[in-house]
């Protein structure tokens, strides 16, 4: 069983990840984890803090030689904006509306926010990459590829990405902040990964949990699925295929590659509505903790547009909840035990 446990502030020392139970004899490709890193940090749409930080995946347990030994695997990366806080009053009494401020505050009973903003923070993303690029890596060996793109930025709809730019720097020097969406695609899965059996197990329902779980994401659909709704269930419906090299196929996908919470063998395709961040220069109405007084909204440094980060987020984190799936479902203590399960099972479909 694969877990993943994340620790560290946002201005504390370092984020920590422990990879707990991730197979042995994985040869790990260290400039893979630091480009997917480098990638969230220089998206479009970033804050002045990505201009301080460097962030590089440091070992400190699990991997020998550059292969992973079956023992936990502890990563890490440096916060370098650490040193600038040190000894800096940092109190903050007037939640932001939209962000975890006010309920964090109810919910641990502090009056200062800031025990509240440090771990409620993107920032946690990060080490949250560097721990699915390595599951990424393992997916790999399977054939397995998770790739992601921007669907949308506010109105701006893909491909005129240099309206989506201009959008984003738009809203920058409107001190106001942008929401979209993103898409993640997951190709070369075999089909029957997932389990209709209990709805815990099944696969939709995992990577749905996954996506809502990284800071901003607030909606997720299969393909379209929201619109799909409009169609009836002639339309909605792939209709399938054989052929002697494809095997079952479908032409369309309409499923997203879904059926029954299990991979249908077609690419996975899953959406997510980013919001527009809470943090914005823009007053909004606020009350401030103690004195309970309305005031205007602070402003907290921020991006101010999550949804390129985000999507590169996502494909670590679907890549982190597809690795625990797929080793649930064919097991291996070895990185050559898994790769033979897999290829027994699609040995398995091959000769159906
Ligand atoms: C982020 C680090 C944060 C923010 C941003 C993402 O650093 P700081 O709070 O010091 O500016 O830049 O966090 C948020 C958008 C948020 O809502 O918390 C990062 O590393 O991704």
């Amino acid at each position: 069983m694969l877990r993943i446990l994340t620790a560290g502030e946002s201005h504390g020392p370092s984020l920590t990840a422990i990879i707990d139970g991730f197979p042995f004899g994985l040869a790990v490709d260290f400039n893979l984890i630091n480009d997917i890193l480098k990638r969230r940090q220089t998206v479009p749409g970033r804050g002045n803090r990505m201009a301080i930080e460097d962030d590089h995946v440091m070992i400190e347990s699990g991997i020998r030689n550059g292969i992973t030994i079956g023992s936990p695997i502890t990563i890490k990366i440096a916060n370098h904006d650490y040193d600038n806080w040190k000894g800096v009053d940092d109190s903050v009494t007037i939640p932001r509306p939209g962000h975890a401020d006010l309920s964090g505050a109810l919910k641990y009973n502090t009056h200062n926010i800031r025990n509240i903003i440090e771990r409620a923070s993107a920032r946690e993303t990060a080490i949250k990459t560097a721990a699915g690029a390595l599951c990424l890596q393992l997916l790999d060996k399977l054939n397995i590829c998770v790739t992601s793109e921007i669907v949308s930025i506010g109105n701006v709809i893909a491909p005129t990405e240099s309206q989506m730019l201009t959008e984003i720097e738009r809203a920058r020097s409107d001190g106001d902040s942008l929401g979209g969406v993103c898409q993640v695609t997951i190709s070369g899965l075999l089909p029957g990964v997932g389990s209709y059996t209990q709805s815990d197990l099944k696969l939709s329902a995992r990577l749905g949990y996954a996506a809502l779980g990284v800071n901003g994401v607030k909606g997720v659909q299969f393909g379209h699925a929201f619109s799909n709704t409009q169609k009836t269930g002639y339309d909605a419906n792939d209709d399938i295929f054989y052929s002697d090299t494809k095997q079952f196929y479908r032409k369309t996908n309409y499923n997203a590659g879904l059926e029954g919470g299990m991979s249908n063998g077609e690419d996975i395709v899953v959406q997510c509505a980013v919001k527009p961040l809470s943090s914005i220069k823009r007053v909004k109405s606020s009350v401030d903790l103690i004195s309970k007084e309305a005031v205007n909204s602070r402003y907290e440094r921020s991006d101010v547009c999550a949804v390129p980060a985000t999507s590169i987020v996502l494909t670590a984190v679907l890549g982190i909840e597809l690795t625990k799936v797929v080793l649930e479902q064919f097991s291996g203590n070895t990185m050559a035990e898994l790769e033979r399960n897999y290829l027994s099972y699609k040995q398995q479909l091959e000769s159906f």
